[in-house]
């Protein structure tokens, strides 16, 4: 039997801004990272949980521009597991990028793997998941990686401290099954019992009459707080907005941005923004609220989602006797949310941001491109067991299943050994492994909303048929790579949050409708594009990323939504090694752990 650890939450208070080797020499930041399973009580319920340290959201990885990251990975679940370090560039130690079998075979239970990697040239927020499966639900954390400087580029706002807002979700089911019910095309039933805000679900949440705790963030009227917000949700896209306070947005993914004011937030699962907010509200309590957005029916519908925590002035003498204006027993004001079906909000957000490319740690744009891909995203269909036929809805025929693809591929993740052993290896040592096709083997209209609806009585369409595959797209050391990622009505018309390993991308640009060079290649920002790792790909649109293949080694491409990612939304790009031995990858490190094979259920 387990211990119960009714309320493990790992408490995120304001973290003091500048510690560490802030000023100094490079750092060498040590964690040992015991993942276990304990129960959490939330509406009414002791859910057993996989996480961290016996905390939800896991411990922070706190560090300075050019340290040493070293993680004692002890597996004490009785899962698989690996940790990614979503967004760290990883020049150089591929090896550590915990992609389960893309870089690494997993973490057997009652084994450990020490993780090695250096925080370079980047500065903001970034986080830790799992990347075995759906487990990241509970397993991730924040990683902050403050400047070598001690001081931001941001002049008359410098921080007065650093507030991580992790967005997450609470499952009450068993994640195990859930992902394998997504491996095998979905079910309706799985759903997140809720949002949360740093592990609380706030007091939207209760049951029997018990509210569940908000997440509360003491501030000191006129100082400047540094929100690092994380998306960690399987699930869903999120508006967060804090009633009575605007945001100036001056980081994304680990990369300084032209500040931008706004109220509201739209953030999808894999990225992150800095975000400074000014208390110059009158001193009172506000909530701050983060809301789920999803397509409109007749895509698939869950549940809404809405998780608060409140922003509570100092000054506020909420329980004394002193008048405060706020004090009389009135709710806090509740700031007013994007409809759970606006998918224009996050369209504008994501479209007005540009980068920075002042600032020195920012690579130049090149203007020639080596290779250019064009992706697109969708659902479809294979037949069980390779039959020839078959139906939607049962009957005699067997149930067709869906999958997620990229170019009418859905990735299948090899079983004997990761793919960046293969690499090494040469010759992929024997794994069946496909080239990514460059383009759609056909085209259609991939954004015509007729193509959305599915269901038992829907019979299969021709253009759902689709194959597994285990792909890769393999890049020259140092070519530049431009991708169009397609955003397809297949079944769904959801946006899509494609993430790259190893590499940040310039997003060149964005649009609705089906992708045309001819219109939209001048739309190209060429000055001033946002560098990141996580694109936005909009709902029934598409989006342009730039990026130079030049960290050797087989780097996980993906969509982060967990439904897409388990259904097949991925590839693998691998980069070549360069000519020299500055730019080619070092043999793995001794304790890499061993692939076992796998039993077939
Ligand atoms: C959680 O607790 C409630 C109330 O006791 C119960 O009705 C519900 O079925 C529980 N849910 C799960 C997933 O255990
Ligand atoms: C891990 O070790 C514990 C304690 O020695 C043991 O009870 C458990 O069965 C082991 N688990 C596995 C999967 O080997
Ligand atoms: C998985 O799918 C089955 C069949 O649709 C469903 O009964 C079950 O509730 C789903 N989820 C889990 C966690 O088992
Ligand atoms: C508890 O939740 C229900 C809906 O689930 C809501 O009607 C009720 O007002 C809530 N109670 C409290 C005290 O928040
Ligand atoms: C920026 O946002 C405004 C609305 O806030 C919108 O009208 C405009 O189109 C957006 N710009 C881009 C490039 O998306
Ligand atoms: C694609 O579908 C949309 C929506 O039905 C339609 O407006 C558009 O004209 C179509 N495009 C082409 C090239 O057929
Ligand atoms: C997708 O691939 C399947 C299987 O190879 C093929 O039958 C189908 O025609 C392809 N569909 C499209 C739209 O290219
Ligand atoms: C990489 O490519 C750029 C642009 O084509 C070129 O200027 C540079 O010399 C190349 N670097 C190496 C190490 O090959
Ligand atoms: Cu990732």
């Amino acid at each position: 039997m387990l211990p119960i650890a009714a309320a493990l939450f790992s408490f995120y208070a304001a973290v003091a801004l500048l510690g560490g080797s802030a000023g100094g020499q490079a750092a060498v930041v040590e964690h040992t990272f015991v993942v276990k399973q304990v129960y959490i009580r939330h509406l009414c319920n002791d859910t057993l949980a996989t996480v961290v340290n016996g905390q939800f959201p896991g411990p922070p990885v706190e560090a300075t521009e050019g340290d040493t990251v070293i993680v004692h990975l002890v597996n004490e679940s009785p899962f698989e597991i690996t940790i990614h370090w979503h967004g760290v560039k990883q020049r150089l130690t591929c090896w550590a990028d915990g992609a389960g079998m893309v870089t690494q075979c997993p973490i057997q239970p009652n084994s450990t793997f020490t993780y090695r990697f250096k925080v370079d040239g980047q500065e903001g927020t970034l986080w830790w998941h799992s990347h075995v499966s759906i487990l990241r639900a509970t397993l991730h954390g924040i990683i902050i990686i403050r400047p070598k400087s001690g001081s931001y580029p941001f002049q008359n706002h410098q921080p007065h401290v650093d507030v991580p807002i992790i967005i997450g979700e609470w499952w009450q089911r068993d994640l195990m099954k859930v992902d394998k019910n997504f491996s095998n095309g979905g079910s309706f039933s799985d759903n997140p019992a809720g949002a949360t805000i740093n592990g609380k679900l706030g007091d939207l949440y209760n049951c029997s009459g018990v509210v569940e705790d908000n997440f509360v963030l003491n501030v000191e009227q006129g100082k400047t707080y540094m929100l690092r917000l994380v998306n960690a949700a399987l699930f869903s896209e999120y508006y967060f907005k804090v009633a009575g306070h605007k945001f100036t947005v001056v980081g994304a993914d680990a990369n300084y941005i032209t500040p931008y004011t706004t109220d509201v937030v739209a953030i999808a699962p894999g990225e992150t923004f800095d975000v400074l907010m000014v208390a110059d509200a009158p001193p009172c309590r506000y909530y701050m609220a983060a809301l789920a957005n999803q397509p409109p029916a007749p895509d698939p519908q869950i549940p809404v989602f809405v998780s608060r925590g409140i922003v509570q002035y100092a000054n506020d003498d909420t329980t004394g006797a002193a008048a405060s204006g706020c004090r009389d027993g009135r709710p806090p004001p509740m700031p007013e949310m994007p409809d759970q079906h606006d998918t224009t909000t996050t369209f504008h957000f994501h479209g007005n941001l540009s980068g920075l490319p002042t600032h020195p740690l920012l690579p130049q744009l090149r203007g020639r491109v080596d290779d250019r891909l064009f992706i697109s995203l969708g659902k479809g269909t294979i037949c069980p067991g390779d039959r020839p036929s078959c139906r939607r809805g049962g009957g005699d025929e067997a149930e067709a299943i869906e999958v997620a693809y990229m170019n009418n591929v859905s990735f299948r993740l090899p079983e004997r050994m990761s793919m960046l052993e293969a690499r090494q290896y040469g010759g992929n040592a024997g794994l069946a492994v496909q080239e990514l096709p460059a383009r759609p083997p056909s085209v259609f209209n991939f954004t015509d909303p007729a193509l959305i609806p599915v269901g038992p009585g829907v019979p299969l369409e021709k253009i759902e048929a689709t194959r597994k595959a285990t792909t890769v797209r393999r890049f020259a050391h140092n070519a530049t790579v431009e991708v169009v990622f397609q955003s397809t009505a297949t079944m769904q018309s959801d946006s899509n949050p494609m993430h790259l390993h190893g590499h940040d991308f310039f997003v060149l640009a964005q649009g609705h409708g089906n992708y045309d060079p001819a219109k939209h290649v001048r739309t190209y920002n060429l000055v001033d594009p946002l560098l990141k790792n996580t694109v936005q790909v909009p709902r029934l649109g598409w989006a342009v990323v730039r990026f130079v293949a030049d960290n050797p080694g087989a780097w996980f491409m993906h969509c982060h939504f967990e439904f897409h990612i388990a259904m097949g939304m991925a590839t693998v790009f691998e980069v070549a090694n360069g000519a020299t031995p500055d730019d080619t990858l070092p043999p793995p490190p001794p304790d890499l752990p061993k692939c076992i094979p796998h039993k077939k259920e």
